[in-house]
């Protein structure tokens, strides 16, 4: 949806005021949130206990403010390389076949925060994922009802989100041949509900075994192209180098792909990182692995001593091929001391990787979970929290408020370790986005990023 300047300020003004325009879905707990506006929170580690995570865990990422849809005068339109163009309700969507598939929704990003040298970005650690069962039509039904062209090449969805500040658009494609594979799909329900109005209400796209920033949100469009889309977030955003670059060395888009299918990958959701667990007594290590879209996960190994030797844990029953596995080990540790519990996960082709790819965006980042615990002889406490690094907004000077917090909090900053190059770099990209920011005040905003959100080991 495109807006005029003023709409847009009105718009910033009306949320900055809590007004209309729709935020957080009001049934989320104890999310990690990352970003109060746009909203954009991970799921706790509890989330990697259940088979199907319940939408009040589920991880929220939208780049912009979530959109108000009244299904009254919601349409989705199919155009481009089409017979016939299509307005459709979603009554007129209902009527078509249904089909429910579960599948793991992972954002590209996820686990980004652990990448050194640190970039820019949301910093989610594990929680960027989840895994719901979703129940719509097949994407193809609705393309072959427009009568797809032999001419398409890519298939464009529009979301109804408001760009912040001069953001591009999301607008993301798919190749055709994906759009067309039966999985593909255009959801209206969530784990049997309608679909929230965080998830895209009333209609996402789900490509099952693909990275989530395909699964486009609150779609009112999709227009079949006959060349390859140009926009930023098809050419500039969610790239992955096609051959591995330094770490901390730029790489330009055009020696870059677009990211596309989730990598193999398990999270240990118990015991939590740092926790203490009593000598002598038995604990469950659990969690959750999944795959791409090529093969299934195969097993994951536990392993209790940094990686020197391995078990294989036992698989949860549920499983279908693009969700995640739940797989636990029982394990009564001996002896007092320091432990670093991995986890493994495998498919048929592929295993998890020690080490991580850098790359400059912080996508992909499957390498094995480490968590390290102490056993304790007697009563053992519960983890603490890491330090904050939140700042009340009243002790942000002005011009950092005026620049950067008329369209964002200072949450997404806090969270970020950066040099004050990036930060340059950011501040840039900022300013092309609309930020306001004065040339006289460049250099102190710079310097009071680069001394309260500086680069610091994890
Ligand atoms: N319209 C729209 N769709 C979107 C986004 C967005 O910002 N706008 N974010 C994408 C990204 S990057 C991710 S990771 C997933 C997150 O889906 P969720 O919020 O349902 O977990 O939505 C995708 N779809
Ligand atoms: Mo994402």
């Amino acid at each position: 949806m495109n807006y005029s300047r003023r709409t847009l300020f009105q718009i910033a003004a009306s949320i900055a005021a809590g007004s209309t325009v729709r935020g957080a879905d009001e049934t989320k707990r104890d999310m990690i949130v990352r970003s109060a506006r746009p909203y954009d929170a991970e799921m706790p580690m509890s989330g990697f206990k259940h088979y199907l995570t319940p939408i009040e865990n589920f991880f929220v990422r939208s780049h912009h403010y979530t959109p108000t849809v009244e299904l009254q005068s919601w349409r989705l339109s199919v155009e481009g390389e089409v017979a016939s163009k299509l307005s459709l309700t979603i009554d007129d969507l209902k009527k078509m076949p249904k089909v429910e598939i579960v599948g793991v929704c992972e954002c590209a990003g996820n686990t980004r925060g652990i990448y050194e040298p640190s970039m820019p970005g949301l910093q989610w650690e594990y929680g960027g994922v989840g895994n719901a069962k979703w129940g719509g039509v097949r994407l193809a039904d609705v393309l072959k009802r427009a009568g797809i062209k032999t001419s398409g090449i890519e298939v464009l969805f529009d979301g109804a989100d408001v760009p912040v500040g001069t953001m591009p658009e999301f607008q993301r494609t798919i190749p055709v041949r994906r759009a067309l594979h039966p999985n593909t799909l255009l959801a209206y329900e969530m784990n049997g509900q309608t679909l929230p109005v965080a998830h895209g209400f009333p209609l996402r796209v789900i490509v099952p075994g693909w990275a989530s920033d395909s699964w486009v949100k609150w779609v009112t469009r999709i227009q079949v192209l006959d060349k390859e889309f140009e926009g930023f977030f098809m050419k500039t955003a969610y790239r992955y180098p096609v051959k591995l670059a330094a770490p901390g060395v730029a790489v330009p888009p055009d020696k870059m792909r677009p990211v596309q299918s989730l990598r193999v990958k398990s999270v240990i959701a118990a015991p939590l990182i740092g926790s203490q667990i009593s000598v002598g007594k038995q604990t469950v290590v659990s969690g959750a692995a999944w795959a791409g879209d090529d093969s299934p996960i195969t097993g994951v190994d536990v392993s209790l001593d940094g990686g020197r030797s391995w078990k294989p844990a036992a698989l949860g029953v549920d499983k279908s091929q693009f969700g995640w596995r739940l797989w636990q080990l029982n394990w009564t540790p001996a002896v007092e001391g320091y432990y670093n519990v991995l986890s493994r996960a495998k498919t048929a082709s592929d295993i998890q990787p020690f080490a991580y790819e850098w790359n400059p965006s912080g996508y992909q980042n499957n390498t094995v979970h480490r968590v390290g615990v102490e056993v304790v002889a007697g009563e053992p406490h519960p983890p603490t929290a890491a330090a904050s690094t939140a700042i009340p907004a009243r002790d942000i000077p002005a011009n950092v408020r005026a620049a950067c917090m008329t369209c964002h909090g200072s949450d997404v900053m806090e969270q970020q370790r950066l040099t004050r190059a990036q930060w340059d770099r950011e501040v840039t990209k900022m300013v092309n986005w609309g930020a306001p920011v004065k040339d006289a005040d460049r250099g102190a905003i710079l310097d009071y990023l680069t001394s309260k959100w500086g680069y610091r080991p994890r």
